[in-house]
């Protein structure tokens, strides 16, 4: 598990590289089935809010054995720091009354270590069938086009109310066609103080916007690239 922003020394960096390091002694980078290892993550003010920065941002972490292939099965998750004095005993703003995080990404079920778990669960076929493997339209329909990975506007929970002081941390991921534009109806935000109603995520992108809902009703939140709105990366959310 290897974190962004915070402070770790070596045996706390959850990656398994050529640094000189005696892996077999630290074990942090790959950590097998069974076996366990302790994180340790310091939390400097280097790692909080910058001098732009709302109250509190976000990081994330993922497992970093096989980056990519780890990522697009699903091990990859956001960690959110909150400035020194600006937060209630849970950690959280107190500035803010709703936080929504959205990864905006196409995991690619092709590089998942699930796939052959996948295919013999829901499909009759399995892995051994490498006709299946390189069919293309097999392929296309792996590759899920999502904000925390629910398409179509099927993800539940983004309810609010009006007047509410609402913080969406926003994640990318993904590769080279993962370049997302968040876009909510009915609302806009402030980032940085700018004032926005799309937003530009690249892969590994960790942004946080401000929005004060003032327009009661459903609304669309989705990427603005064409062929992902196609692919359904759609969201709805409430406003009460
Ligand atoms: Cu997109």
């Amino acid at each position: 598990m290897h974190p962004h922003g915070v402070f770790y020394d070596k045996t706390s960096e959850g990656a398994s590289y050529n640094d000189g390091t005696d892996d077999s002694e630290k074990l942090d980078g790959v950590v097998a089935p069974g076996n366990t290892h302790k994180y340790t993550w310091k939390v400097p003010s280097r790692a909080g809010p910058g001098p732009n920065d709302p109250s509190s941002i976000t990081w994330m972490y993922h497992s970093h054995v096989d980056s990519p292939m780890d990522t697009n099965s699903g091990l990859v998750g956001p960690m959110i720091v909150t400035a020194k004095g600006m937060a209630d005993s849970n950690g959280r703003p107190l500035d803010v009354d709703r936080e929504f995080v959205s990864l905006f990404t196409v995991f690619d079920e092709n590089s998942s270590n699930y796939l052959c778990d996948n295919l013999e669960t829901f499909t009759q076929e399995t892995c051994d069938n490498k006709e299946v493997l390189e069919d293309e339209g097999f392929a296309e329909s792996n590759l899920m086009h999502g904000i925390n990975g629910y398409l179509y506007g099927n993800q539940p929970g983004l309810d609010m109310n009006q007047g509410d002081k609402v913080r969406w941390y926003l994640i990318g991921m993904g590769t080279e066609v993962d370049l997302h534009t968040p876009h909510w109806h009915g609302s806009t935000v402030l980032w940085n103080n700018n004032r926005v109603d799309v937003m530009e995520l690249m892969p590994a992108s960790l942004k946080v916007v401000d929005m004060i809902p003032d327009d009661i009703g459903t609304w669309l939140y989705h990427c603005h690239v064409n062929d992902h709105i196609m692919a359904g990366m759609s969201s709805l959310f409430t406003v009460n």
